[in-house]
């Protein structure tokens, strides 16, 4: 009988137990959203006009740029009228771009920006296009996108230029974390011609419609947890 007792006692517990923990693990992924929705925005973007025309960028920064080369080179190029220039139109419509091939070597650039991530949601998104100068020479490059511990992917472009594809990752970030954001041209490039990028941006993200439907069981089962339980409801910090 006692026997009975305490095994019910300690189902009863934990029970508690694990309400709580969903209780905990539920609001703090609604405060994420509601943070996130409330200051959905841009925290960084480059289009790297600034700085100089058609230069081979060897490890440091790139003049003008909040982007510095930390493995091999790339190329800082700028359209012009000038029919010579064999990049008169590399970027199309970007203006300056840049392209992850410099002069026979892999580029990887990194971002002279530290990103301090609080929990939320937020989105990557930039313009990325294969290679082709004015003698239609084309190529194709893999270029690996990388914030570390939260974004890492290859995208890989064919060789065939324009028009750029816009790119877009969503990412959660659960825990604050400080990273800085790295292109890294891989293999698919050829010798001088690589990937194309511009119009890098990070910002925070407004919930899809998906996911706050989603939410509403969660809403529904805090709800009644809150119902059951006199303890704390729905807060920061629970
Ligand atoms: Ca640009
Ligand atoms: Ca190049």
């Amino acid at each position: 009988m006692g026997d009975r007792r305490g095994s019910s006692s300690r189902k009863t517990a934990l029970v508690a137990g694990l309400r709580g923990t969903m209780r905990r693990y539920v609001c703090a992924f609604l405060c994420m959203l509601l943070v996130s929705a409330a200051s959905a925005g841009v925290i960084f973007s480059e289009d790297f006009e600034g700085g100089v025309n058609q230069d081979v960028i060897a490890i440091g920064l790139i003049a003008g740029t909040q982007f510095e080369v930390v493995t091999g080179n790339v190329d800082h190029i700028k359209d012009d009228a000038d029919p010579a220039n064999p990049y008169a139109t590399m970027c199309g419509t970007g203006g300056s771009c840049i392209d992850t091939t410099g002069s026979g070597s892999r580029g990887e650039i990194r971002s002279t920006v530290e990103f301090n991530f609080l929990p939320g949601i937020y989105y990557l998104s930039f313009s990325l296009q294969g290679w082709r100068d004015s003698s239609n020479n084309t190529a194709s490059a893999n270029v690996q996108v990388l914030l570390p511990g939260l974004v890492d992917t290859v995208f890989a472009r064919t060789g065939t230029h324009g028009p750029y594809d816009r790119e877009r990752i969503q990412f959660d970030v659960f825990a604050p974390q400080t990273v800085k954001l790295t292109f890294r041209d891989l293999s698919g490039s050829a010798g001088y011609a690589g990937a194309i990028l511009d119009d890098v941006e990070i910002g925070t993200a407004t919930p899809e419609p998906s996911t706050l439907l989603l939410l509403l069981p969660a809403l529904a089962a805090v709800a009644a947890l809150r119902r059951r339980s006199s303890g704390n409801g729905c807060r920061p910090g629970a």
